[in-house]
């Protein structure tokens, strides 16, 4: 395999970069490139220069790491430079004259993945945990990287794997009916089976969760203080707000954390009848939030009577989990009009500041129901929730193969797909441009 080079630290001026090789040349690579002889002791820093045709590039430190004790499990070479792009470029581009090749996004990982240091659920737990926005999730993705997901897996596959070498057994023997006790041990595998990876696909919803954050859009007439609220939820100015309708033209996300549980909240153009083309899109672009949101705080102004757009927007959003929110509340109290809307409701002034707790404790509450257990447990991701719940048709569809008392090969091949889709949990029984993709979405350097 090529031997690969990467910035791993992001682009741009800092106390440090650092160029990391990776691959059985690292160490030869290096060597042609420094100003003096060095031992290369193994997780020692090395203080040198590093040279290109014999020009000093920068003053550098170098630890070199030998495999198979590193995160890829090869070769490992990392040039601590100073933190100047030009410096780090300077440094890769004789790094490629010398023969090193440019990483791929994630190929620093794939290869930990290709060597066995780490299996698919826990490459992706590393993913999430750089890209964690609170520290419950960073504690989920530490539990992933762990292996707690791959450890329900790796018993799962254990226990499919000895039922079906028995079921086998009853293949290649076929003038032999399978005995009741073999169908017995089937069924038991699959409820023990059932019982590993139930659970796991029920941290899915959280996993968006904790991956994506939970989606709130603020939605309501224009001027009834949308944009005051996201500023007060955030404690700072953000968004304009002014008396003029339409202020907000087009959306402003924001992220934001509430007891741990990551929270995106979108503040939107107000919706009525736009009096211009850039208003018209903007209300489309609210409206298309509000579908997409896991929660619409549907804003009122309690100083004024309801009107027609009021009544629209509160057509828009039945069937969907609306909290209203009564704005203006130093100015008035809640009408029976706005009561009668039938919402469960907060009472705030975005601009005093009032029951703005409140409604933080009720925007957690309800990202809460969502989530089951704790939030700092190790959670599924979309693609591991696919194959799971695909493991999780397979065995149902095995399971009236055995009430049926159908033959052996009918039981094998779905316990075969099940268990075709829980190794594609960890990686294992996935095809090379899949696992591609996957990594492609990686970092740079990582
Ligand atoms: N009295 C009072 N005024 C408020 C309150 N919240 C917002 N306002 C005022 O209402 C006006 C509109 O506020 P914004 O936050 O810009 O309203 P918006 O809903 O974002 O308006 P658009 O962007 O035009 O849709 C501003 O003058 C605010 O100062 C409140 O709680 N009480
Ligand atoms: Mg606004």
């Amino acid at each position: 395999m090529s031997t690969i080079y990467a910035l791993s630290t992001p682009p741009g001026e800092g106390g440090i970069s650092i160029v990391r090789l990776s691959g059985e040349e690292s160490l030869s690579i290096i060597k042609k490139h420094i100003d003096r002889e060095l031992s290369f002791e193994p997780r020692k820093m090395h203080y040198c220069f590093f040279v290109d045709d014999g020009e000093k590039i920068d003053e550098v430190m170098v630890v070199y790491l030998k495999g198979p004790k590193t995160y890829t499990r090869e070769d490992v070479v990392e040039i601590h430079c100073h933190g100047s792009m030009l410096s780090a470029s300077r440094i890769m581009t004789a790094l490629n004259k010398s023969g090193a090749v440019p990483a791929e996004a994630g190929e620093f990982t794939k290869r930990a993945f290709l060597a066995g240091r780490l299996d698919l659920s826990q490459a992706e737990a590393i993913m999430d945990y750089i890209g964690a926005m609170t520290v419950a999730t960073q504690k989920a993705a530490l539990a992933g990287m762990e292996g707690t997901i791959s450890k329900g897996i790796e018993d799962a596959t254990e226990l499919m794997i000895d039922t079906l070498a028995h079921l086998e057994v009853a293949i290649d023997y076929p003038e032999e009916d399978i005995e009741p006790q073999a169908y017995m041990e089937v069924l038991q595998t699959i409820e023990n089976v059932e019982g590993i990876i139930n659970p796991l696909i029920d941290t899915k919803d959280s996993g968006k969760i904790q991956r994506e954050g939970y989606r709130v859009a603020i939605i309501g007439v224009p001027n009834v203080g949308k944009s005051s609220l996201l500023n007060a939820l955030l404690g700072q100015q953000r968004a304009i707000v002014t008396d003029i309708a339409g202020t907000t033209r087009d959306y402003i996300r924001e992220y934001y954390a509430i007891g741990g549980i990551p929270f995106v909240i979108v503040d939107t153009a107000g919706i009525h009848n736009p009096g211009d083309i850039i208003e018209a899109e903007g209300i489309d672009r609210s409206i298309a939030e509000s579908e997409n949101a896991d929660c619409i705080l549907f804003m009122v102004d309690a100083s004024k009577p309801l009107g027609d757009a009021d009544k629209h927007i509160n057509e828009l959003v039945s069937g969907k989990n609306v909290l209203l929110v009564v704005n203006k509340i130093d100015v008035s109290q809640t009408s029976d009009e706005i009561k009668a809307l039938g919402h469960e409701y907060a009472e705030i002034s975005a601009k005093n500041g009032i029951g703005i707790e409140e409604l933080k404790k009720a925007l957690y509450d309800k990202a809460m129901q969502t989530f089951r257990g704790d939030s700092s447990q190790a959670t599924i991701n979309a693609r591991q929730a696919d194959m799971l719940l695909g493991c999780k048709r397979a065995l149902e569809s095995a399971k009236e193969q055995v009430e049926l008392c159908s033959d052996a090969e009918c039981i094998s091949i779905d316990l075969n797909e099940a268990l075709f889709y829980l190794l594609s949990v960890v990686g294992k029984a996935l095809d090379e441009k899949i696992i591609d993709r996957i990594f492609e979405k990686f970092c740079l350097g990582k």
